[in-house]
């Protein structure tokens, strides 16, 4: 898979569109360039697109090394270009000037190439920006840069899960290098876009990024990032009535970069020091994530959805589940570490803030989302081969409930092990199954954001209109009708990042 990302010209591009919704985006973008330029008073060169993407399972393991199922959503990032040859600085503007201010930036040369600030608390846009260009600049090492005029525009709801941020940070990544006229195959790309993307403090994974670039229309991912970045395009089962996913976004938004320090980034710690210890009493030696305890268990062989649940057991019987969680002081003796060497070892390169630290419920969750992951996509696989040689609905609705069952305990594991929801997504996921979803779970880091349901496709547009009158209608009467379709949608595989070169 060590293709190119895909310079298009529009019409090529829009052809992966399905034809309902051409004209919508056709417009998006040429309205765009319209408006870079009266901005600008130029043409552009080029836009670089890059899409957000909804998790169908597998959450908070891919940092742990543990393999995932996405697929990319239509909603994407936009950012065009006009490369300016006689400067190395570079302007941003949004179409929302009201609310992303412009900024201006020189290049400033080798080590530094542009700060980044991380104010906790509220996060500067253009930072993800700059991640993608610091990002190319020190991969290529450019030390002559182009000057850049951008104009960026999206439709991924900020803070809700479906990662708008990686679409940002690949988005730029991409329009700097094609700027400097450099080419490079998708899994270089996604390397950078995962590796960038933390300037901005977030120790995450690399779900949100490869999907982008990888994505292809109708098809989600599976992606396994050990022993090496490797993303496999997955047909959804073809069943009927077709299975379709609906987004709903419970509103709250939650900013994973703010929040870092006592939400993602602790939870990024927690695994580590469970990996360290099961790894000490497993193998006696402490492990540096949970992928590699149960690879070292599994003796270098396939880690299979048995042996993730067997390690989920041995997390029962080793760790134990400490209700209160652990104290710096309480892991120095579990890890025969001196205070020093856990602060040093563990809580150092990304800072957190937290009392105690939970070992079990981090542990377990992780070992049994993994286990889920490679259920479902073997359902994926069996369901799509076999699906002609099976009599219609029996097999559809087994495959449903299969899907939704495991869809449902990753929720469960997210809410009760993870930590990782909210009262308003919780409430959003039990109405969602009250309407009639065959599964619903948080999709994207949690913490507020969005909510993805397994819906019989018939059924998709009165489930819509339910769940509206049952959770927006209730909890946010004032929410204008004509932001439904943003809040609460149908979504298909969608493509992934692009270069668009002819208007
Ligand atoms: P979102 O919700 O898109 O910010 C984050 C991480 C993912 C993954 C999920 C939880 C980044 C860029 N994204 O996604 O890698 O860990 O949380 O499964 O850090
Ligand atoms: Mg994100």
């Amino acid at each position: 898979m060590a293709d190119a990302i895909p310079t298009l010209s529009l019409s090529e591009f829009i052809r992966a569109y399905p034809e309902h919704n051409r004209q919508s985006q056709y417009s998006r973008y040429h309205e765009l360039a319209k408006r870079f330029r009266s901005v600008y008073n130029r043409e552009p060169n080029f836009i670089a697109r890059a899409p957000g993407r909804v998790n169908l399972i597998g959450e908070h393991i891919d940092y742990v090394g543990f393999g995932v199922l996405p697929m990319a959503i239509s909603g994407d990032i936009l950012i065009a270009v006009s490369v300016d040859d006689d400067s190395s600085t570079v302007r941003i503007k949004n179409v929302d000037d009201s609310k992303y201010k412009s900024r201006e930036w020189q290049y400033e040369g080798d080590e530094q190439i542009v700060t980044i600030e991380n104010d906790e608390g509220s996060v500067e846009w253009s930072n993800y920006f700059k991640c993608g260009y610091k990002g190319i600049l020190q991969r290529f090492k450019l030390f002559c840069p182009k000057g850049l005029l951008c104009l960026v525009d999206g439709n991924v709801p900020p803070g809700a899960g479906l990662s708008s941020s990686s679409a940002f940070v690949c988005c730029a990544a991409i329009a700097v290098s094609y700027a400097n006229n450099i080419e490079t195959d998708k899994t270089t790309m996604a390397k950078i876009a995962i590796e960038c993307e933390r300037y901005i403090g977030v120790n995450g994974g690399g779900m949100d990024q490869t999907t982008s670039i990888f994505a292809v229309t109708n098809q989600a991912l599976y992606i396994s990032f050990r022993p090496t970045l490797h993303p496999t395009l997955i047909k959804l089962p073809s069943l009927s009535p077709p299975l379709t996913f609906v987004v709903s976004n419970s509103l709250v938004t939650s900013n994973k970069a703010a929040t870092a320090q006592t939400n993602y980034n602790l939870r990024v710690v927690e695994t580590k020091l469970a990996a360290y210890y099961l790894g000490t009493v497993i193998m006696r030696k402490g492990c540096d994530t949970l992928w590699d305890v149960a690879n070292q268990y599994m003796d270098g062989k396939e880690i299979d959805s048995k042996s993730l649940r067997e390690l989920a057991n041995i997390v029962e019987e080793k760790i134990g589940n400490k209700q209160l969680g652990y104290s710096i002081v309480e892991l120095t003796e579990l890890l025969s570490l001196t205070s020093e060497q856990v602060t040093e070892k563990f809580l150092t390169k990304f800072p957190v803030r937290a009392k105690t630290f939970h070992l079990y419920k981090r542990a377990k969750h992780v070992f049994e989302e993994a286990a889920r992951v490679l259920e479902f996509y073997s359902l994926c696989q069996t369901s799509t081969h076999s699906d002609e040689s099976m009599t219609g609905h029996i097999k559809a609705d087994q495959v449903y409930s299969e899907l939704g069952q495991l869809m449902n305990s990753s929720h469960d594991s997210c809410r009760d092990l993870y930590d990782c929801s909210c009262v308003e997504v919780d409430e959003l996921v039990r109405v969602c199954l009250e309407c009639g979803a065959k599964g619903s779970r948080l999709t994207g880091a949690g913490w507020g954001g969005c909510v993805v349901s397994i819906v019989s496709g018939n059924e998709s547009e009165e489930f819509i209109s339910k769940v509206t009158e049952k959770y927006y209608n209730v909890r946010f009467p004032d929410l204008p009708k004509e932001r439904l379709s943003e809040v609460i949608f149908e979504t298909l595989p969608g493509a992934g990042a692009a270069v668009i070169t002819t208007l």
